[in-house]
């Protein structure tokens, strides 16, 4: 993690009231054991070793508080690069939670090394809490529970300090709200008018006519209408006078394992994933192959991000390679391309170097 130098700070959005925000050292905070945050002062006589790890576990305040919920950002996000925001959107039990649990779990375990990337937390607290309240409890068989509504302000889950081969460092900051908070058109969503990257999660059990999920469908049933949280994500983002969306995108058709035995769910649930240099042409094979088998069982409403969204990738994943029994993966989970989609919007985003000579990310175009 870079030590910040005082005076050197660059100018970011504050990832939950977008306001402008830069690196402060009078705005400092540690969180102490009864979670509250505390002011830190800083004592430069300190070795920059043990400066630079005080830093790393401190937040700064946000200025632009503004009368409403006081919010707390990390200072590694401030302080190493321009910081890159995804969200997970999709209605209730679409299976964000786990898929994003899964996609951080396998970053965690060295996933993104074949793309000359490494990670860090951004703080080594809230990734510990996240490793130890999401992946190793799925990790041993417990269903996720049902994400919590979030009341005014949405804050990220997760965030990682990821860098490239070459040295360059971005913050990337997860956020997964509770599908019914991303249908609100108030304050809380407003962050995602400066999000960077999208993942639209569908759901095979609200979006497949086949007969055999019945079973499994619960209440909500079967819909040709397309998700509503797509379509509130989407009509909030800005359009910046042209017809399409600039934000990165995914879709993808999670709960594979559930329809495993049709074509061609059945061949790219056994893709390794993509080499470097053939990321582009191979995102674009199963985008093209997820959006005819999504056209061709169901309405358009359900690939409505593809037709809004200037770069956008589809992508066939399970985040938990099977379904439940009443709340348990006896056999433990297996999830099966779930970081496919990330490495798209990464990439887009430019923080993957997808092998094309003309520069920053072919995919999705
Ligand atoms: N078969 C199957 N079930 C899955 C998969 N991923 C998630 N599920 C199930 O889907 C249900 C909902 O998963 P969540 O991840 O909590 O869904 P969510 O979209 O985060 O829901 P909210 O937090 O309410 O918005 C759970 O019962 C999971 O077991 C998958 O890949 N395959
Ligand atoms: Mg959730
Ligand atoms: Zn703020």
């Amino acid at each position: 993690m870079n030590t910040p130098v005082p005076g050197t700070a660059q100018e970011i959005l504050c990832p939950y009231c977008l306001e402008v925000i830069s690196y402060d050292e009078q705005q400092l905070f540690v969180r102490n054991d009864k979670e509250l945050f505390e002011e830190l002062r800083l004592d430069r006589r300190t070795s920059p070793l043990t400066l630079a790890d005080t830093l790393h576990s401190a937040y700064q305040r946000c200025g632009n508080s503004g009368g409403g919920q006081a919010h707390y950002i990390p200072v590694p996000y401030l302080t190493n690069g321009s910081p890159l925001t995804v969200a997970m959107v999709g209605d209730s039990a679409t299976g964000k939670t786990h898929l994003l649990t899964q996609m951080i779990a396998e970053i965690a375990d060295g996933g993104l090394k074949r793309y000359g990337v490494q990670m860090q937390s951004v703080n080594p607290r809230d990734h510990q809490t996240f490793m130890t309240e999401r992946v190793e409890r799925l990790r041993s068989g417990t269903m996720l529970e049902h994400t919590r509504s979030a009341g005014e302000f949405a804050p990220f889950v997760d965030a990682l300090l990821l860098t490239r081969a070459g040295g360059v460092t971005r913050p990337v900051a997860f956020f997964d709200l509770a599908g019914e908070d991303l249908r609100r058109t108030d304050a809380l969503t407003r962050f995602m008018v400066g999000v960077d990257a999208l993942i639209f999660v569908v759901d095979p059990l609200r979006a497949l006519p086949m007969p055999y999920l019945d079973a499994l469908r619960g209440q909500l049933g079967h819909t040709r209408g397309g998700d509503p949280a797509f379509q509130t994500v989407l009509d909030r983002l800005p359009r910046g006078g042209g017809q399409y969306l600039g934000v990165a995108a995914a879709v993808v058709v999670n709960k594979s394992d559930l329809v495993r035995f049709e074509p061609p769910v059945d061949r790219w649930l056994g893709e390794p994933p993509p080499p470097e240099r053939e990321m582009a042409e191979r995102f674009r094979m199963e985008s093209q192959d997820a959006y005819a088998f999504l056209r061709c069982h169901t309405g358009q409403a359900w690939v409505s991000p593809f037709d809004s969204v200037l770069r956008c990738t589809l992508h066939f994943a399970s985040a938990t390679g099977s379904h439940d029994h009443e709340g348990r993966f006896p056999h433990g989970t297996r999830p099966l391309r779930v970081l496919e989609p990330l490495i798209s919007v990464l990439a887009m985003c430019g923080l993957l170097d997808d092998g094309t000579e003309d520069g920053p990310a072919a995919v999705g175009l």
